[in-house]
């Protein structure tokens, strides 16, 4: 039998190679030896969407590249999905979450949205692409906390015009904002007014967790 490493070094190598076929029996694999998820997910297949990443900046891959890699990436967490999200408590707080607008970039803010709901949080996924009235809608129905996703540095503006909507709308005060993304910082949540900003998924819980006042 495969080692656990050497599990998770092959599916490490079949996401950077878009092997999507390879990844869901690995994952199985390597949960039948009663790895953790998240072990899973932070040692092996988030570091390897990394390095897909850095091979486009250097001209090594390109966007098909890139698609098939975020496919077996998607095939992966279409199995661990229901594992994160195992709960039996009553909803915490009820989360919109979506990638902002003119941004297409999902993985992360899916992995946001498993963590959230593995964390008791109803969520209400607004999808990618998401333009400001869709979170104003979503907070006059009654969502607490509105999750922003950006994976561009020329979509992350796009917060900032949510924030002014929100304001405009006059809905600011009843609702609390939260962003993270690759290029965001917290300096960039203090600059646009957010509430929270978030480096990864499971910082994304203990902030949502803060801002409904459960710490
Ligand atoms: Co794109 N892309 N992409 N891409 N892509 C990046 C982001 C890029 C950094 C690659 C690079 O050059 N190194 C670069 C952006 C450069 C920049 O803006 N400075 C880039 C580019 C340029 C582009 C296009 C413009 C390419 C082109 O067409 N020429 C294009 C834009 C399309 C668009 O959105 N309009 C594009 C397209 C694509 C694909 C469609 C091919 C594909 C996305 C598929 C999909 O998502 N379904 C893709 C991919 C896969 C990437 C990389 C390689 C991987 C992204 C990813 O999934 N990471 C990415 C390089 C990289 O990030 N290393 C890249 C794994 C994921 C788990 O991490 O999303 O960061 P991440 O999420 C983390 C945290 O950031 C945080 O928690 C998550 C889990 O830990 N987080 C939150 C995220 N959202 C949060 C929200 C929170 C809290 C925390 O609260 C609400």
């Amino acid at each position: 039998m495969n080692s656990i490493e050497d599990l998770l070094d092959e599916l490490y190598e079949a996401i950077i190679a878009g092997q999507r076929d390879k990844v869901p029996s690995l994952v199985n694999q390597i949960l039948d030896q009663k790895v953790q998820p998240e072990i899973i997910l932070n040692d092996s297949m988030i570091p390897a969407m990394d390095v897909v990443g850095e091979r486009f900046e250097d001209g090594v891959y390109f966007v098909p590249e890139m698609l098939v890699a975020a496919h077996s990436m998607q095939a992966g967490l279409n199995i661990l999905r229901p594992l994160l999200a195992e709960t039996d408590v009553q909803p915490v707080g009820k989360v919109a979450i979506g990638t902002v607008r003119g941004d297409i970039h999902d993985i992360g803010k899916n992995l946001v949205t498993m963590m959230l709901e593995g964390a008791g949080f109803e969520v209400l996924d607004l999808g990618v692409n998401v333009p400001p009235e869709r979170f104003i809608e979503a907070v006059e129905s009654g969502a607490q906390i509105i999750g922003m996703s950006a994976l561009l540095t020329t979509t992350m503006v796009n917060m900032q015009v949510v924030l002014n909507s929100l304001k405009e709308a006059e809905l600011r005060e009843r609702v609390k904002v939260i962003i993270g993304g690759a290029p965001i910082t917290q300096e960039y949540a203090e600059q646009i007014g957010a509430d929270g900003y978030a480096e990864d998924a499971s910082q994304a819980v203990n902030v949502a967790r803060g801002l409904v006042g459960l710490y």
